[in-house]
């Protein structure tokens, strides 16, 4: 199985967020990616690619054009007003209802508002390479598509920075732009065919529901801690089915604290049913593996067995297959949990 990486993903090197009340060094950091990476390339059966160069242009099919032209040039511009400072989030945050009774205004003038205007939590900082960081996780996800739009029955896409909680104009939850989205409607756009992204991250992918959430041409179906308990909270719930022409295209499987392989494999194999049922072409995966038991921010069991198994029961639809990065705290372990689970999608698929 191919795997595409770039080195570029260090460019994004987050160190502290406030998280839990706390200041925290950063989970999502720069050791993740080359965690999997050493693990993978130890194994014979995945052969890495790096990424070709898409630039904006898909991008700007899911993302507004200001958000990207914002994470462009956001970080230095801080530093000529703020700096230097290494990490760059936001103090304020654009809340409508700041404004209750007045006229509505656009984007703020300073760069410290703008921040506050585009970024939705206090986890995601900007550092000085960010944005060719998250460009390069584009291009790592498109290049894997493109493998598998090219005949691959599956590729895996090591993204990082992560994409699935970016919307349509705000980053946030360790994610600037959303990755897996910009696959599948890089594919829905230029195949007409139908796609469906599976999300198996711990969270909830509030931001690919967002961008899909009006549309019948992308399935979104997610399995994830149920957002009366877990991130981002206010979004990932049973009853947010779609909306319009995208009714029924948006299915979520809320998961309870401490699900275990089996129960998580039984819910995994009733999504599969929801997608065989929607009929897509091919299966984007936004791959998380953050449910694994120890992981230091969720509260699923599953081991790394239970990964495999998953990864066999989305290969058992038998339909051309991207997995792309997601999340994942759990360093020791998160290596081998991917490998796991690409095995596991790879049994479909005989080994080379
Ligand atoms: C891509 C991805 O996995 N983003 C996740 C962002 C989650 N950040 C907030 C985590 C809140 C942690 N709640 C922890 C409860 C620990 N007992
Ligand atoms: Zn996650």
């Amino acid at each position: 199985m191919k795997v595409f990486y770039t080195p570029a993903h260090l460019r994004h090197d987050p160190k502290v967020g406030i998280e839990l009340s706390q200041v925290m060094p950063a989970f999502e950091h720069i050791g993740r990616a080359e965690a999997i990476r050493a693990v993978l390339e130890g194994d014979a059966r995945f052969e890495f690619k790096p990424p070709a160069e898409w630039g904006t242009q898909p991008i700007e099919a899911v993302h507004d054009a200001a958000l990207v032209r914002f994470l462009s040039t956001a970080w230095a511009e801080y530093q000529h007003v703020c700096g230097p400072t290494a990490d760059v989030m936001p103090d304020v945050f654009y809340r409508p209802a700041l404004r209750r009774g007045m006229p509505e205004r656009s984007e703020p003038e300073s760069i410290n508002g703008r921040l506050g205007w585009y970024c939705f939590e206090t986890t995601t900082p900007l550092t000085k390479g960010t944005y060719e960081a998250a460009l390069s996780a584009v291009d790592t996800a498109l290049s894997a598509t493109r493998a598998v739009l090219d005949g691959d029955r599956a590729a895996y896409g090591l993204c990082r920075p992560p994409g699935h909680h970016a919307t349509t104009g705000l980053y946030g939850g360790y994610c600037f732009f959303n990755n897996a989205a910009i696959a599948a409607n890089h594919v829905a756009s230029t195949t007409g065919s139908k796609v469906t992204v599976l999300d198996v991250d711990y969270h909830h992918g509030n931001g690919t529901q967002e961008i899909f959430y009006g549309r019948d041409d992308v399935q979104y179906v997610s399995l994830h801690g149920d957002p009366a308990r877990a991130y981002p909270y206010i979004i990932g719930y049973a009853d947010e089915t779609g909306t319009g022409r995208g009714a029924g295209c948006n299915i979520n499987i809320p998961l309870a604290a401490r699900t275990d392989d089996d129960h998580y494999v039984d819910a995994l194999e009733r999504a599969c049913e929801s997608i065989l049922a929607f009929g897509p072409a091919m299966i984007i995966v936004s791959l998380g593996l953050d449910t694994f038991v120890t992981d230091p921010i969720s509260d699923l069991s599953l081991t790394a067995d239970g990964f495999q198994r998953c990864g066999a029961v989305v290969a058992a639809m038998g339909l051309p297959t991207v997995a792309l990065q997601e999340g994942g705290y759990d360093v020791g372990a998160l290596g081998d949990n991917v490998r796991r689970w690409l095995i596991g999608l790879g049994a479909w698929n005989p080994w080379p």
